[in-house]
């Protein structure tokens, strides 16, 4: 039944592609370890995009799937837009119209489009993107967050790290859609994210391949996939490093779903726009199941809560890797993370054709009253526009229900029937070819590192002395702070590190710090170490960390992301002083897989991976401004790691004296 339906949906959308657009297939003997040496070979050299949204079939060749990116600065409600601003809702969607919650601001885009373009792909497709940076006076790189980057690590998109940042100029990426699951692509320069630059990336395989079992959902389509976002009024470089008059601080204006929303001035409690601005409408039937994608790509401390009026969701998967379902009303998603759900729609009331989802800002940014709305819809005009449900608007002070809930901010692990959290998942259907996950939560590691991590304030006078010019960020008023792990900031090197042909003492980390980081607690604006965090692992460790909030606000809560692997999450706590210390002493076998995981304000999170993919990954807090600010590391799994394609770009410092 699932299949037969999946099947027959997605035929019709492989036809209209196919005849669209080329075709280009990967040969049998394509070389996985090296495909950018496959590329001129298969004539990618003149094409802009091939076609590759289509059912993932069994014994079907993969494909090479190009794209284009074209990084601009924009405007939201621009020139492109005409008369949406007075109600014209056609004009909303003309091509090259950025919507976005109906203020007009200055951004970045990709191909004029919020969110950018969607990848979406089969398992082994080969991904290509040509990405040209058209935004003067700006580099930048792109990161494909949740690729493993197996053979590739130089296509990692970490400026520094894995590469130079893309000046006004073209760079190629290219990497194997390794394993099935819902990804996504941002910007990793700067606050380039925040500004706009990030959209889904999605793998797909065949149904059978899939460890659920029969029956679990029967339509996947690409139109089903969510891109969260949060949204300023201006440009986030305004308010980097800070603006001490500003109140309440740097934060979001509004929360956008699919680039859409509409804006609620709390300041003034009027809305911006009126009933006839867009809002996402995602367009289902009844007596079905849909599986749909959601993606957090949001910047700020403000993680969101799902839901959808009157249908319960079944979580099948998180960052990629399948879980054993589990059904809530309510599930709340980090920066950085995506959980995958299918919602069945025979059991919706028969009475409404629409029903709202409701997106809530909560933890930190719950005082600020952020939500945001879009629709799910059951009529039968699936190109109908301008669909408002009929009940009123769910808002913060008259919300939906919390029935069960996963990932609550605070809650305990196993405290009922109400509260899931991140440990009470299982995952299924492990694939080998995301890494080695043998025994990971079963022996002991033999590396363990405990990580705390932590905002470091300087005293004002200290700061400002004539000559010196640290990073840091100004919260509001004369707060001045940056950020650490293990007492460093992060900084980037001039040159990327993967060019190194081994660690240095160019690089730093908490056993090998700097002699001008010694005198740690000495209270000048030297005692917080500044420099580039690498840690050095062997391949085949196996290796346990656990992520330690060492800070006194408890307020915001940090998602952590880990480049080049996913990880088991053994468990996570809500008071690192009194029960961080004690370590694991129980074994777990199906202990969920992800790539990003919160860290619960005050609290930790112990992980462990198997360093089975030799390259420089990074692991920092997802949140952009925490990262701008060093709260970040790179780990340095050595092994053969692959030398970057020939001719591969070159930056780094330059003195004629030297
Ligand atoms: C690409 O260029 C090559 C060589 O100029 C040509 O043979 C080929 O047909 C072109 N492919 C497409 C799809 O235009
Ligand atoms: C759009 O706005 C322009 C200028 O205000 C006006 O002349 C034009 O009639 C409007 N078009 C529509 C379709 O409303
Ligand atoms: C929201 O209201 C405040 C206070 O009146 C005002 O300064 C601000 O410009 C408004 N924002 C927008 C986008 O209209
Ligand atoms: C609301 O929509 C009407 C048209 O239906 C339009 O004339 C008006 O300008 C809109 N108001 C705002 C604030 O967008
Ligand atoms: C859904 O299923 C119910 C029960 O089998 C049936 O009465 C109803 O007509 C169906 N609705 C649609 C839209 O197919
Ligand atoms: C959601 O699930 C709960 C618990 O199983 C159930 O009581 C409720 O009726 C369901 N709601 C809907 C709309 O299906
Ligand atoms: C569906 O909605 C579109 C956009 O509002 C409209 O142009 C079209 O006429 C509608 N089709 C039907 C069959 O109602
Ligand atoms: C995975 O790791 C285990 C433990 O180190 C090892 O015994 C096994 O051979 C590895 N498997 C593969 C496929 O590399
Ligand atoms: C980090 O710095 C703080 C404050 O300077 C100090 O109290 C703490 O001992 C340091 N931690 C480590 C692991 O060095
Ligand atoms: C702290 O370090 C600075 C820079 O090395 C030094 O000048 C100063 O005397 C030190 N202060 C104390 C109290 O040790
Ligand atoms: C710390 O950094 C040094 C220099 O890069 C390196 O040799 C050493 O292995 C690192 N230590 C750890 C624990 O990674
Ligand atoms: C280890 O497990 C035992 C039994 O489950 C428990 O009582 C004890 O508190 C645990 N110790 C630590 C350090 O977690
Ligand atoms: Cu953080």
């Amino acid at each position: 039944m699932r299949s037969y339906k999946a099947l027959l949906l997605f035929a019709a959308l492989t036809i209209a592609a196919e005849t669209l657009g080329t075709i280009i297939e990967l040969p049998d003997d394509y070389n996985q370890a090296s495909p950018w040496h496959e590329l001129a070979k298969l004539g990618v050299g003149n094409l802009t995009e091939t076609d590759c949204l289509r059912t993932c079939v069994v014994g079907k060749a993969p494909r090479v799937c190009l794209y284009t990116f074209v990084l601009e600065y924009y405007a939201s409600m621009g020139t492109a837009c005409r008369n949406c601003s007075d109600g014209v809702l056609e004009d909303c969607y003309l091509p090259q119209c950025i919507p976005a919650d109906g203020v007009q601001r200055g951004m970045m885009s990709v191909n004029r489009q919020l969110p950018g373009p969607p990848i979406n792909v089969c398992k082994n497709d080969l991904i290509v993107v040509n990405v040209k940076n058209q935004m003067p006076g700006t580099g930048s790189t792109i990161h494909w967050h949740g690729i493993l980057q197996k053979n590739s690590p130089w296509m990692d998109g970490v400026p520094y790290v894995t590469q130079c940042p893309i000046g006004e100029s073209s760079f190629r990426y290219a990497f194997q859609a390794d394993v099935a699951g819902t990804y996504f692509w941002h910007s990793h320069s700067g606050l380039q994210r925040v500004n706009g630059l990030y959209g889904a990336l999605v793998i797909r395989e065949p149904i059978v391949d899939e460890p659920w079992s029969d029956g679990t959902y029967d339509f996947d389509l690409p139109e089903h996939t969510i891109v969260l976002s949060d949204w300023m009024h201006e440009t986030a470089e305004m308010f980097f490093p800070g603006l001490p008059n500003r109140d309440p601080g740097v934060l979001p204006d509004a929360i956008l779903i699919n680039g859409l929303g509409r804006y609620h001035n709390s300041s003034t409690s009027k809305d911006f726009v009126n009933l006839t601005f867009p809002l996402a409408t995602f367009h289902v039937s009844r007596n079905s199941s849909y599986r749909f994608r959601v993606i957090n790509a949001a910047s700020h401390p403000c993680e969101f809560q799902f839901q959808i009026e009157d249908h319960n969701m079944t979580l099948i998967a998180t960052d990629g890797y399948p879980i054993e379902p589990i059904t809530v009303d309510t599930f709340v998603g980090y920066p950085g993370e995506r959980y995958d759900f299918v919602i069945d729609t025979s059991n919706a009331p028969l009475d409404k054709d629409a029903f709202w989802i409701h997106v809530t800002s909560i933890g930190f940014c719950v005082r600020y009253n952020f939500d945001q709305h879009a629709v799910l819809d059951y009529g039968k005009n699936s190109t109908a526009l301008g669909i408002n449900p009929s009940r009123t608007r769910p808002t913060i002070h008259n919300p939906l229900k919390i029935t069960t809930v996963l990932n609550y901010p605070h809650a305990m692990c196993g405290e009922g029937s109400k509260y899931f959290c991140i440990t009470d998942l299982r995952s299924i259907g492990r694939d080998s070819e995301a890494g080695n996950h043998t025994n990971v939560g079963m022996v002991e590691p033999n590396v363990r590192l405990v990580i705390p991590f932590n905002f470091h304030s300087f005293n004002v006078d200290a700061f400002h002395q004539a000559g010196t010019y640290r990073e840091y960020q100004n919260i509001d008023l004369m707060k001045i702070r940056a950020a650490s792990m293990s007492n460093i900031t992060f900084k980037f090197p001039p040159s990327p590190i993967i060019f190194k042909e081994k660690p240095d003492d160019t690089f730093c980390n908490a056993t090998n710090l700097p002699a001008q980081c010694q005198k740690v607690g000495n209270g000048t604006i030297d005692s917080l170490c500044h420099c580039t965090n690498v840690v050095v692992l062997k391949e085949g460790d196996l290796v346990e960390l656990v992520l330690a909030d060492a800070d006194g606000d408890l307020t915001v809560s940090h998602p952590f992301h880990l480049h080049g692997y996913s990880f088991h999450v053994m468990r996570v706590g809500q008071n690192y002083k009194s029960e961080g210390e004690n370590s694991l002493n129980h074994t777990y076998f199906a202990s969920p897989l992800k790539d990003t995981v919160n860290v619960p304000s005050g609290g930790f999170v112990t992980i462990r991976f198997r360093a089975d993919n030799p390259g420089i990954w990074m692991m920092h807090c997802h949140l952009e401004w925490h990262m701008a600010i060093g709260m970040g590391m790179a780990f340095w799994v050595e092994g053969n790691i692959p030398s970057p394609p020939p001719g591969f770009p070159r930056c780094g410092d330059f003195d004629p004296l030297n």
